[in-house]
C-alpha cells in the first residue's frame, strides 16, 4: 500500500464530541469510527474491542473495561480527561468491551488513564 497523502495531527472536536458524552474513536488521535455513550453499555456490538481514543466530556469518571459486563482489567477515565492513544496506556487499543458511567468524579480503585483535555 502506497501513502500518497498526508494527515494531519487530528485533536478531538467538542463540535463532534458533545458535552455530557464519552466518546470513543476506532483509531488514534480521535480519529475512525465515532460512538458516543450518554450511559453504561455492558456490551458494545460492534464497537467491541475497537476503540483507540477516548474523551471523557461528563461531570463524572466513566470505567472501561477489558471484557464485557464489566469483567477484565478496569480503568477510569476522570472528567475532562483524554487518551488519544490507548497503546500508551497499558495497551488498551481495541481491548474495550464495555463502558460504565459513575455517579461521581471519583475513580474509586480503578487505576485512571489519560491526561486532562478540558470537557
Ligand atoms: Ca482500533
Ligand atoms: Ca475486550
Amino acid at each position: 500500500m502506497a501513502f500518497t497523502t498526508t494527515q494531519a495531527p487530528a485533536s478531538a472536536s467538542p463540535a463532534q464530541c458533545a458535552d455530557n458524552r464519552l466518546c470513543a474513536w476506532s483509531d488514534d488521535n480521535y480519529l475512525g469510527i465515532f460512538t458516543a455513550y450518554t450511559a453504561s453499555a455492558p456490551a458494545l456490538g460492534g464497537d467491541n474491542d475497537r476503540f483507540n481514543s477516548l474523551w471523557n466530556r461528563n461531570s463524572v469518571s466513566w470505567y472501561v473495561y477489558v471484557d464485557a459486563y464489566n469483567g477484565g482489567a478496569k480503568y477510569c477515565v476522570r472528567p475532562g480527561y483524554s487518551v488519544s492513544k490507548l497503546n500508551d496506556w497499558f495497551d488498551l487499543d481495541d481491548k474495550i468491551s464495555a463502558v460504565q458511567k459513575l455517579g461521581s468524579s471519583s475513580c474509586g480503585t480503578a487505576t485512571p488513564i489519560g491526561s486532562y483535555k478540558g470537557s
